[in-house]
């Protein structure tokens, strides 16, 4: 790819695995501190996360698994979800705050060297802007956000994940065509969204989406690698190449 120009970068499950250890449990913290009993256990969560968007997930589970709900839903659902998901994402900085999330294996390396060989780096997400902003703060330091020429994130957009729109937004905002873009992305939805805004996508699967399909994309492995941690592929053709890197990048 010669005329690789930026790379596009997912945020949950792809920079980090911020849902089973982040995002999950603070959700549940959130729903103790309402007074509701659910439990999202690791395998509930997985179901729950065929649907993007932390509000539309609580409002999916609502809907499909008919938890008890307080007073205060019933009275008025949405602001009950809103308050839900506030107190999540409050409880997921905290986690945040405490290390307990670190990067995917070559995440910084990547990002470091693809800085310093002039590629344009981008942030397409679900999830918001503040959660982007916790994560880069507490793994890559306090001012890598500015890394990011754009971040394409949470309710910019109407339509999230599988929808394209969010790497439409990215796209449009870095005024770059698809074929000068790379995606990096770790699930179907994610997948279907990159594919969908006619990019290449490289896909790094952890244990929530190593059986989604994938058919399509550029490259499926289980990280990025590191010199000392090779990469397994899944699919595609890695060229033999131990472990992700610019150069590699640029000869997909
Ligand atoms: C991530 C999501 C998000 C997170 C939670 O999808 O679906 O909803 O689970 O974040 P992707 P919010 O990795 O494809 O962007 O609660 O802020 O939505
Ligand atoms: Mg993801």
């Amino acid at each position: 790819m010669t005329n690789l120009a930026a790379l596009i970068f997912d945020v949950d499950g792809t920079l980090a695995d911020t849902e089973r250890d982040g995002h999950r449990p603070a959700f549940n913290i959130a729903f103790a501190e309402a007074g509701v009993d659910w439990d999202w256990t690791v395998d509930l969560y997985g179901k729950l996360l065929r649907v993007t968007g932390g509000k539309e997930r609580i409002r999916f589970y609502i809907e499909q698994y008919a938890p008890s709900l307080p007073a205060a839903a019933l009275s008025n659902l949405d602001s009950f979800i809103l308050g839900l998901h506030l107190a999540k994402n409050r409880y997921y900085a905290q986690l945040l705050s405490q290390g307990k999330i670190p990067l995917r294996p070559g995440v910084r390396r990547l990002l470091e060297e693809a800085r310093a060989q002039g590629l344009r780096l981008a942030i397409s997400t679900t999830t918001s802007p503040d959660n982007v902003i916790a994560l880069l703060d507490h793994t890559l330091g306090s001012d890598s956000a500015t890394w990011f020429e754009v971040i394409a994130a949470g309710d910019v957009v109407p339509a999230k994940k599988p929808a394209p729109d969010i790497y439409h937004y990215a796209m449009h905002a870095m005024r770059l065509e698809p074929a000068q873009c790379l995606a990096f992305e770790d699930s179907e939805n994610g997948f279907r969204s990159a594919r969908d805004a006619g990019l290449r996508t490289v896909v790094t699967i952890n244990e929530y989406t190593h059986d989604h399909d994938f058919a399509g994309a550029l490259l499926v492995l289980d990280h990025l690698g590191e010199p000392h941690q090779p990469i397994h592929v899944i699919s595609g053709n890695a060229h033999g190449c131990a472990y992700v890197n610019v150069d590699f990048l640029r000869k997909l």
